[in-house]
């Protein structure tokens, strides 16, 4: 058998503390047969941190039980893991030599860590948990990648999960409360103790449309103060990660702790020492957010909660019912999802894969119910995905997004503004909102070629790319305009209060096309691209990030355009586009006699881009590109202008643009950052290219492709089956 766990100094160990006295549970809990094939909550954490690349375990067990662990644990060693022991004393030769008179209970987290120093590597990272947690696959990946590429000055990690979800029904519980800093790293952590929901408030409802109340969390510090705090609050439940610099500060801090005389049933608790470390700007400690996948048995009565939790995942083949059988742990570190959990699955998976798109002509204007010209990009965001038998949704993405999971059933709740699984989230409440039975969850990554915040429609192109992954794992088809439809809804759920055409473009995106869509009700129709002609896609190096400033900037005008809209008296755009020229220029000409300047240069931008989205799509099937180029300048200016969305950058962008050759450019997508694009022949596109590069570029340092490039019309989302079949939606 060929297990790599063996002993190999420079993959992380992990430390799991099972010397508590187990006084709540009634017996020594830590070896609990939990899962359906009779495996403890300690031997799940040694499955899945082998998994996630850890290479030793250190078990830290009282003197008394270690027996009983060596004979429960023989099947872990057996399958070649390098498992080994450490002692948790009440008086250690070194640190504390004689224990004071009357204590009896162990000193606590911070030393049990101390007691499994020596079984550790000087050299390697080093994560600690407690033996009766169930922490989640995700939890143990992702920090063993952070582990791996720790960022400056990070020398300890966290794994957070939301309070609400580590409460128990049987009790009060003891959590670490962490309060982030600015920076997202750890400003504090307070050891709560007797922690639960604050008496009288429920929860209320169930499924999709659930009104979930969240009441605070009452409990009281070791010093016994009164804590209230928010049920989202972030717990850390004693998963950690460390470089092995903690262990003399650790020490230190323990030396001190028993110099001040503790009571007997004073504990030296882990987490009040990394905060002590944090406050003391002795180290600094990274938060890594689990999702939710944290489950615990504090009370007898939780177990039956886990167990049926750990069922469920080895239903769904997440976990073989014997976990130490050798097809169990045949690949210690991540490989392909579906080869990792055994054998074959008869579930549904496959890769979804939806396109961003470029916006054409017609900005600003979709949310108004106005035509639109976009083209799909060849540029995607893949979803490989398999299904799950529970309704848990688990994705993990590249490097600088992490993973994230939650339940379908609670989908509606948000992540922190700006987490990006809010866009899958989005995906599965507004399948939910729209009926859609999702009884599987999916558990995959998520890679993808869009640029992100570029006004290339990367966020949609996930919220379908999700969209399509839950209905093909579920087996259930939703219509693809009545999908965009949807989904556009969904997304505003995000908090942009954006129009329907990026979903659209998205899902029904054809080859060698633009697309014209129109709203309410939602229609696409391909026009052909010319041949000869080319779209280069040009960043301006900045984001436009619609979880932040931007949101507000783009709210405020889809604002000002109803209030414009109403203020003239009208309730329809396309009935101001749709007037002959004369009743034209008579309503633009009262919209600036009658509106504020703003409100005036608003509604000229609509009413004047939506007239030139239709002349557009008229050049554009009769080949008179040039025409074309010139409408994409008028619209430029207007969006500069009237709508006020573009930056010095981006007007730079169009300029060198224009002046190298090409017929027509523009900023696309919402502005305030993002991309610009040009039309141009064939064969100027590479001229207009190097005069980006040396006049736009250069001087700013370089460009890359994700920057800089030529975009073709491509096709729309599509799912790929793992058998290789593919189903366009
Ligand atoms: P970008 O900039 O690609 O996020 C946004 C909106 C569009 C549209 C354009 C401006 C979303 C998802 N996208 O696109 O609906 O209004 O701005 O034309 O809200």
């Amino acid at each position: 058998m060929t297990v790599e766990a063996a002993d190999r100094p420079e993959r992380p160990a992990l430390v799991i503390l099972a010397a508590g006295q187990s006084t709540r549970f009634g017996r020594p809990k830590q070896l609990e047969r939990v899962g359906p094939g009779g495996g403890s909550l300690l031997e799940y954490a040694v499955y899945d941190a082998v998994r996630a690349g850890f290479g030793r375990f250190v078990l830290v067990v009282r003197e008394s039980q270690r027996d009983e662990f060596e004979t429960r644990l023989a099947p872990v060693r057996a399958a070649g893991i390098s498992l080994s022991f450490a002692r948790q004393r009440l008086a250690d030769a070194d640190l504390v030599p004689l224990p004071p008179p009357g204590r009896v209970r162990p000193w606590g987290t911070g030393f049990a860590v101390l007691s499994a120093a020596t079984a550790l590597s000087r050299r390697a990272p080093f994560a600690v948990c407690n033996a009766d947690d169930f922490y989640g696959r995700i939890a143990y990946e992702g920090l063993a990648h952070a582990l791996a590429a720790p960022p400056p000055g990070i020398r300890a990690f966290a794994v957070t999960y939301s309070l609400a979800d580590t409460l128990s029904a049987f009790g009060g519980v003891s959590r670490g409360l962490c309060e982030e800093g600015p920076d997202g790293t750890l400003l504090r952590m307070t050891e709560g103790l007797d922690l639960r929901l604050d008496g009288g408030a429920q929860r209320t409802g169930g499924g999709a449309d659930a009104a979930v109340v969240r009441p605070d969390v009452v409990g009281c510090t070791p010093s016994g103060a009164a804590i209230r705090v928010g049920a989202d609050s972030q717990a850390c439940m004693g998963l950690w990660g460390f470089f092995p610099d903690i262990l003399p500060l650790l020490e230190e801090r323990f030396r001190d702790f028993v110099a001040a005389s503790p009571g007997t049933e004073d504990e030296f608790y882990l987490s009040e020492t990394v905060s002590y470390l944090v406050v003391a700007e002795r180290t600094r400690c990274g938060l890594v957010p689990a999702g939710k996948g944290w489950k615990g048995v504090t009370f007898p009565g939780d177990h039956e909660g886990v167990a049926v939790w750990l069922r469920q995942l080895t239903e769904a083949g997440a976990y073989p019912v014997d976990l130490w059988t050798p097809h169990a742990h045949a690949k210690p570190v991540r490989s392909a999802q579906a080869s990792l959990f055994g054998p074959p699955q008869a579930l549904p998976g496959g890769v979804a894969t939806a396109p961003g798109r470029i916006n054409l002509i017609g900005e600003h204007i979709d949310y108004n119910g106005l035509p639109v010209l976009p083209m799909a990009l060849d540029r995607h965001v893949n979803v490989d995905f398999e299904a799950v038998a529970h309704s848990t949704v688990e994705l993990e993405g590249d490097s600088d997004h992490g993973s994230f999971a939650f339940r379908l059933e609670r989908a509606t709740e948000s992540a922190p503004r700006g987490h990006w699984s809010n866009y899958v989230r989005a995906a599965a409440r507004g399948l939910l909102d729209h009926g859609v039975e999702l009884k599987r969850g999916i558990r995959g990554t998520v890679t993808g070629t869009v640029p992100v915040a570029e006004g290339l429609s990367s966020s949609s192109a996930l919220v379908v790319a999700s969209a399509l992954a839950l209905l093909y794992a579920n087996e259930e088809q939703v219509e693809a305009l009545e999908l965009a439809a949807l989904l556009a809804r969904a997304e505003r759920y995000v908090g942009l209060q954006g129009g329907g055409m990026d979903q659209a473009a998205s899902l029904c995106g054809k080859e060698g096309h633009a697309l014209r869509i129109d709203f309410g009700p939602l229609r696409v129709t391909p026009v052909p691209v010319p041949e000869g002609w080319r779209w280069v896609v040009a960043s301006s190096l900045a984001r436009a990030e619609k979880a932040g400033a931007v949101r507000e900037l783009y709210n405020e005008r889809r604002a000002q355009c109803a209030e414009a809209l109403e203020r003239v008296g009208r309730t329809s755009w396309l009935e101001v586009v749709e007037a002959g020229q004369a009743e034209f220029e008579t309503i633009l000409a009262g919209a600036r006699r009658s509106l504020p300047l703003t409100l005036s240069r608003r509604f000229r931008h609509v009413a004047t881009e939506g007239r030139r989205v239709i002349e557009a799509e008229r050049a554009l099937r009769d080949g008179e590109m040039a025409s074309f180029g010139r409408l994409m300048n008028e619209s430029h200016a207007s969006l500069r202008d009237d709508f006020g969305v573009s930056t010095q950058a981006l007007d730079e962008i169009v300029g060198v643009a224009r002046e190298a050759g090409a017929a027509g450019a523009r900023l696309t997508g919402a502005g305030f950052g993002g991309c610009a694009v040009a039309l141009c022949r064939a064969d100027e596109a590479k001229g207009v290219i190097e005069a980006l590069i040396d006049r736009f570029y250069a001087p700013r340092g370089g460009v890359d492709r994700r920057a800089l490039f030529v975009a073709d019309p491509s096709g729309g989302a599509t799912v790929t089956s793992e058998g290789g079949a593919t189903c366009s939606d």
